[in-house]
This record gives C-alpha cells, sequence and structure tokens, in this order.
C-alpha cells in the first residue's frame, strides 16, 4: 500500500535530520515546480505501506510572506499528503507551535514530533505530550532526531493517521469581537458566492483576506473582482477600526490571538517544568499574580466590585440629570396638551416609557466604559481563563466563558451576539449547552431593572447588591447548564482552549469609541423597537378604557365633591374669614380630586387589555409578589426586557395623574404599598432567568438549527424563574426578612 506523507516545520527543528534517518539513502533532492526551491523525497517501508516522504521547506508561517511558506502551502493544498510530520522544537515550543496552529487551522491531518526533547530537557523543561495532544487533539510523539529515538512511534502515529483517513477538524480559533464579527460576515458572502471554496476551506480564505495575503488576493481577483472588492472593504474597514481603536491591524491581532492560544495551552500544564524565569516576559510576569490559583479570583472579585461601585456612584448625578429633564419633557407636556388620547400616548407611553429606559444612559456608559478598559488591556481573556476550570465541573467549554461575558456575564452585554460567539465551540453539545444558558446573564437590558430595584430598595448597598446579582446570575446558568448536560444535551467534553493575548495598555481614543459604541445601540434600541413596543403596551393599557357609564359616575363623584367644597368654603369664610377659608379648604378638594382621578385612572387601566391580563395572572403571580402592573411590564419584557422599565414607568404613570408630582419610577415604587425589599429581590431574580428576549429567541432557533430549542428556552426559562421568584418570595415572608 501506497501512503504519502509531509515533513514540515520551522527552520531548524530537525527536519533535515529526521528526513535522513527515516529514509537513508532512499533520497531525492530535486526542485519544486516552477521555483528554485529544492524539494526532497525519500521512501520508507513500515507496517506494509511504502510510505513516500515529502520534505516540505522549513517554514514560521503558512502566510504567503516567502517563497517557502508559499511553496509548502500550495504543496498541502494540491497534493493533500494523507498526513503531516509537524516537527517542533521542544526547547523553543511556543513559538514552533504557531506554525502547528496554522496547520490545524487548514484542518491538515497533524501529527506531531516533539523533537529536541533532549536539549529541552537540558534547559529545565519538560513537556507533557500526552496533555499537548489532548488539547490539540492531534498525536504527540517526543523524538530525539540525532538518535532517531522516538522515530518508529512517531511513523506508527502517522500511519494509523492515513490508515484511519482520518479527518481532522478545522480549528477556529477566536480573533476577538471586532475580527470574529468580520469573519462571520466575509464566511457568509464566501459560501453563499462558492468563492474559492473548491479549493480552499471558507473560514481559512476569510481568514487569508484580512492576513493580507497576497497569493490568495491575487487568485480572489481573478476568480471574482467584484466580490474580491466587497470582501477588501470590509477588511479595510474592520482595519480602520482595529487603528482607532486598539492602535492594531488585522495581521498583528491574529497574531496576537494565535500566540494568546498557544499560550493558553501551554499554561494548561503542558511545560512542567521551566527553570529558566529570566525568559518570562511582562504579560507572563502579570499572569503570574492575576491568574494565580489563590489569588486570581480574589483579585478578579475586587475588580468587579470597584467596577459596579465606580459604575453606579458616578453614574449617580447624570441619571438624576436626565430624570429631572423627562420629568420637566413630561410637566411641559402637561401643561400644553389639552387632555385626551394623545397627550396620555405622549406622556405615559412615549416620555415615561422610552424616557424610562433612556434614563439609564450613563450607567449603561459608565459600565461600557469600565468594560471597554478590561478588554482592552487583555484582563477579560485572563477572566475566562479562571473561569475555565470552574465551567469544566459544570458540562461546559472553556470557550463558552467569552460569550457569557459577551451575553452580559460583567454586566451590559447583549444576549444576540453571545448567542452568536457559541460558533467558536467546536462541540455541538457544548455549544447547545452554553447558547441556552447565556441568556441568564445580565444584558444590558436588564441592567437598568436592577438599577431601578436596586435604587428603590437597596440604596445602601447598591455595588455588593449588583455583585449578588452577577453571582446569581452565573451560579444559576452554571447549575441549568449542568443540568442540561446530564439529562436533554448527555456527552463527553471535547478539550479545549483559550486566547491568552498579551496585555496592552488602551487608548483613551479606543476606550472612547468602543463605549460610544455600545451605548449607541442601546440609545438606538430605544429610539427604535422600545418605542414602538412602548407605544404598543401604552395602547394595551389604554384601550379599551372605562365604559360610558363608569366615566360618568366619576364625573358625579368629582361634582360632588365640588358642590361639598363649595358649601365649606361658604360656611368657614362666614367664621374664620375667607381668605383663611379658601387656603385651607382648596388643597383638601384638589386632594379629593385627585383620589377620584386616581381611582379612575386605575380603574382604566384595570379594564385595559393589559391590565385584564396582568390582573387574570395575579392569582399565579402573587405567589411571587408581583402584582398585576409587574404582570404588564413583565409580559412586555418577552419582547425586550427593556420594556419591563418602560411598561412600569407607563403603569405606574397612568395611575399618577398630579402634574406636580414629579417622583421617579423608582421613587413612586418604595412608596407603593405591596412592594418590599423581598418583592423586588423577587422581580430580579424573576428578571434575571425567565424568557429570553424575542430576538434572543429567534437567534437561538437560527443557531441551533431548530425552532424546538427557541420554544424549550421560553418555556424552560420562565418556568425556573418563577419556581425561584416564588421560593425566594415565600421563604423570605415565612420568616419575615426583607420587609416580607
Ligand atoms: C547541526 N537533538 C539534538 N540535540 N539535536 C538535534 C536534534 C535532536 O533531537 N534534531 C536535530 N538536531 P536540522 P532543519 C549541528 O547540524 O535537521 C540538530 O533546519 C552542527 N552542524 O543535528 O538541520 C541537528 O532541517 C554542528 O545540528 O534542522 C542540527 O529543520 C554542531 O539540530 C540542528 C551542532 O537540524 C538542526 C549541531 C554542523
Amino acid at each position: 500500500m501506497e501512503a504519502k506523507i509531509a515533513l514540515a516545520g520551522n527552520p531548524n527543528s530537525g527536519k533535515t535530520t529526521l528526513f535522513n534517518e527515516l529514509t537513508g539513502a532512499r533520497q531525492h533532492v530535486g526542485n519544486y515546480p516552477g521555483v528554485t526551491v529544492e524539494k526532497k523525497e525519500g521512501s520508507y517501508v513500515h507496517d506494509g505501506y511504502n510510505i513516500h516522504i515529502v520534505d516540505l521547506p522549513g517554514t514560521y508561517s503558512l502566510t504567503a510572506y516567502s517563497l517557502e511558506e508559499v511553496v509548502a502551502r500550495d504543496f498541502l493544498v494540491n497534493e493533500k499528503p494523507e498526513a503531516v510530520i509537524d516537527i517542533i522544537d521542544s526547547s523553543n515550543l511556543e513559538r514552533n507551535l504557531y506554525l502547528a496552529i496554522q496547520f490545524l487551522e487548514m484542518g491538515i491531518p497533524l501529527c506531531i514530533a516533539l523533537n529536541m526533547t533532549d536539549v529541552a530537557e537540558k534547559r529545565g523543561i519538560k513537556i507533557n505530550g500526552e496533555k499537548l495532544s489532548t488539547l490539540l487533539g492531534v498525536p504527540v510523539v517526543p523524538t530525539i532526531a540525532r538518535t532517531g529515538e522516538g522515530k518508529n512511534d512517531l511513523i506508527n502515529a502517522a500511519v494509523k493517521i492515513v490508515q484511519k483517513k482520518r479527518k481532522q477538524s478545522n480549528l477556529e480559533i477566536s480573533y476577538g469581537d471586532d475580527l470574529d464579527r468580520t469573519l462571520f460576515e466575509m464566511e457568509e458572502e464566501i459560501r453563499a458566492n462558492e468563492f474559492l471554496t473548491d479549493t480552499y476551506q471558507t473560514r481559512w480564505i476569510a481568514l487569508k483576506y484580512l492576513e493580507n495575503d497576497k497569493q490568495i488576493l491575487l487568485k480572489g481577483q481573478e476568480s471574482n473582482p467584484s466580490l474580491s472588492a466587497k470582501l477588501e472593504k470590509m477588511v479595510k474597514k474592520v482595519s480602520q477600526h482595529l487603528e482607532r481603536t486598539l492602535n492594531t491591524y488585522p495581521e498583528a491581532m491574529i497574531a496576537d490571538q494565535r500566540y494568546g492560544y498557544i499560550k493558553s495551552i501551554i499554561k494548561q500544564g503542558v511545560i512542567q517544568q521551566q527553570h529558566d524565569q529570566n525568559r518570562l516576559y511582562t504579560s507572563d510576569k502579570i499572569d503570574q499574580i492575576v491568574t494565580n490559583r489563590f489569588l486570581g479570583p480574589i483579585i478578579m472579585l475586587a475588580i468587579l466590585m470597584g467596577l459596579y461601585h465606580f459604575t453606579f456612584t458616578y453614574s449617580e448625578i447624570p441619571v438624576g440629570w436626565l430624570e429631572n429633564f423627562f420629568g420637566w419633557l413630561g410637566d411641559v407636556a402637561s401643561t400644553h396638551l389639552a387632555d385626551g388620547l394623545l397627550k396620555s400616548l405622549l406622556i405615559s407611553g412615549i416620555i415615561d416609557g422610552v424616557g424610562g429606559v433612556l434614563g439609564f444612559v450613563p450607567l449603561i456608559m459608565f459600565m461600557f466604559f469600565g468594560i471597554a478598559m478590561l478588554e482592552d488591556s487583555g484582563y477579560l481573556a485572563r477572566v475566562a481563563f479562571m473561569l475555565d476550570r470552574i465551567f469544566r465541573l459544570f458540562g461546559l467549554h472553556g470557550s463558552s466563558v467569552m460569550a457569557f461575558i459577551v451575553s452580559g456575564g460583567i454586566a451590559g452585554g447583549c444576549a444576540v451576539p453571545g448567542v452568536m460567539a457559541t460558533r467558536t465551540l467546536k462541540s455541538p453539545r457544548e455549544r447547545l449547552a452554553t447558547l441556552l444558558t447565556v441568556p441568564f446573564m445580565n444584558c444590558g437590558a436588564k441592567l437598568p431593572v436592577f438599577a431601578l430595584l436596586i435604587a428603590a430598595f437597596f440604596s445602601k448597598n447598591e455595588a455588593i447588591m449588583m455583585l449578588i446579582i452577577t453571582l446569581i446570575a452565573w451560579l444559576g446558568a452554571l447549575l441549568v447548564a449542568k443540568l442540561l448536560r446530564i439529562t436533554v444535551i448527555k456527552g463527553k467534553s471535547a478539550p479545549f482552549v483559550m486566547e491568552l493575548p498579551p496585555y496592552r495598555f488602551p487608548t483613551f481614543k479606543g476606550l472612547a469609541i468602543h463605549t460610544w459604541e455600545r451605548t449607541w445601540q442601546y440609545i438606538k434600541k430605544a429610539g427604535t423597537v422600545i418605542l414602538g413596543i412602548s407605544i404598543i403596551l401604552w395602547a394595551m393599557m389604554t384601550f379599551p378604557g372605562l365604559p360610558d357609564s363608569k366615566v360618568q359616575e366619576f364625573e358625579y363623584q368629582r361634582e360632588a365633591a365640588k358642590a361639598a367644597a363649595g358649601i365649606t368654603i361658604v360656611r368657614e369664610s362666614e367664621e374664620v374669614g375667607e381668605e383663611t377659608g379658601l387656603s385651607k379648604e382648596v388643597p383638601d378638594l384638589k386632594n379629593r380630586l385627585k383620589v377620584i382621578d386616581l381611582k379612575e385612572a386605575e380603574e382604566g387601566l384595570r379594564n385595559s387589555i393589559a391590565g385584564r391580563l396582568g390582573i387574570a395572572l395575579e392569582g399565579i403571580s402573587k405567589w411571587a409578589g408581583f402584582d398585576w402592573r409587574t404582570n404588564i411590564a413583565l409580559v412586555g419584557g418577552f419582547a425586550a426586557k427593556e420594556v419591563v422599565i418602560s411598561a412600569l414607568g407607563t403603569a405606574y404613570s397612568l395611575g399618577e395623574v398630579d402634574p406636580e408630582e414629579s417622583d421617579s419610577l423608582s421613587e413612586i415604587l418604595a412608596k407603593t404599598p405591596g412592594w418590599s425589599p423581598l418583592a423586588a429581590l423577587s422581580l430580579i431574580i424573576f428578571t434575571i432567568f425567565y424568557a429570553p428576549c424575542f430576538v434572543t429567541v429567534v437567534m437561538i432557533v437560527r443557531e441551533s438549527g431548530s425552532w424546538k430549542w427557541g420554544a424549550f428556552s421560553m418555556a424552560f426559562n420562565t418556568t425556573l424563574a418563577f419556581v425561584l421568584a416564588a421560593l425566594v418570595f415565600q421563604i423570605g415572608s415565612a420568616i419575615g426578612i426583607l420587609g416580607g
């Protein structure tokens, strides 16, 4: 039987020595067609196989920077050897793995020769080949080419790949938020147009465009000039963005992330000993402290607390300004508009609804600024790395951490890109478990709901409360993931590696741009989707209104109150003088009228479509401490979580008719009977866990490939949320804590 195996590796890794060791006198030296690069071929007989061995030119990378790289790459693509042996200099593992990673990205059936183990050992470096093999998903064989040690094991491993016709799945590294997003978009274009896909793989083509690979660019321009131009434009756009925000460019970012991936492999116990501490770079030195088993988690929690403290403390003043601004806007509309539907829509539907959401812009902005700082400095990747160990216990993939963080793991993300970020997870089971649990994170839409309830009921412990909410969300997500992984999505975990890019000093410009981009998304959503839903909900809370007979009844009550007050005024003015009587009695009348107005508004709301729904649900929701108004808000939250705030704003505004009353929503809630810190906590728990918003459900359906998982996430999450909220409320009430 015949087999074709290629030897590859960095220059000086021992390739020639191994080639000679294997082929001996059976060698043939020529040139690769059309170029002056030497091509050595030879043969080796093993286990009934006549193995044809080709020695590829030594390269550090597989991007078309040099002729050797183009030749090596073309050979792999055109000749498709059944296995490739990558010879790695063990004494310089990190650098040598860079090439191995690129083979894996190309989906090459790979076998690693961990060569020069003697040299490495002399330098005090001991490598755990098995661990490396598990993490990379390819066989790893220690060798000493100079003596021929390990030669047979190596060929055995390569022949096994040939025999099993083993397909190597493509390694997909995350290249950071910006590049990942562009890669997804480019891949869609490439796939749809079958652009160069007969020769190369989709993601790899996109990656080469990002790396500005001259050979692929040329082929692309020849094959489909307009699509090639489109892809180049996408690359230009993301390049400019990276330049502005992180002062870097795609090629550098890609190399950084690849090295980050390697660093993470090495840190997982692949190098068991390294005496030569002087060779550690600054990033490694920082990592020794920041990702330390004991210090790391303490530092992480301290940083989170600091972030929450910073956000709540400093955003309070501008949030107050905005609250006052929307209060003033409502007052202006109230004085200048005639009573009627338009006024109600404007004040209760739009100003109190959307204004409630926009009022939190400063808080969102501060939170995003803090997160951008953690992200741009490279610390967030370390958080993911540390949480990795914990995630494994819950049957999740290490890379799931990043999807959780994108979804709002720290607070203020979004589950839609979070669900999309699970695409980098190779194992379908862990991917499914991740995409079903990322919606539990505290996205930017839930954050204002928490901020409102914290301000109303836990104002003395804002940061600690936010930290508790974060921990509840994570714990809940992990436990649900575990539950899913031992029931509906059973199966073994795949090994994983994640990226640890070098630390960087974030630039102020970069932070500002990242903060603004995300804040703008929030504002845009408030002005479009939330505005639309607020108007629909306002209509549901306004119509059909009270029947005429009821309206008339309230009118009579008002008349009667006025008449009674009139009599009193006259009578009292006779006794104590007109002026005193008036000043005492008119506010009394005003109060009486206000009570009648409130009753009418409340009855109107109760009689509305939303009100009836809210009341109908009260039979169940009372177990969790939610009244009918909260129910309306929560039903609205199925569409988008911001609606919880806007609907509460509208619901309480429709019951609040005095224009002089300018209490903020949190003040109103704190004063309303039936509300207590316990009821607020129960609502917080429910908000964390209940059904994802509509767009996220659509994304779950798309990414899981089945509408069943979308339906599952809605039904399961809502049931879970209700059970948890009811438990908290009932137990809290029974033992009488938090005002319950
Ligand atoms: C010289 N162990 C040790 N200790 N050395 C090895 C091993 C190993 O496992 N494998 C290879 N080497 P190439 P590329 C040399 O040539 O095969 C040595 O570029 C010398 N030469 O012997 O050429 C190997 O084909 C004088 O060393 O690598 C060679 O990939 C003094 O690593 C070098 C000392 O191997 C590079 C070494 C005149």
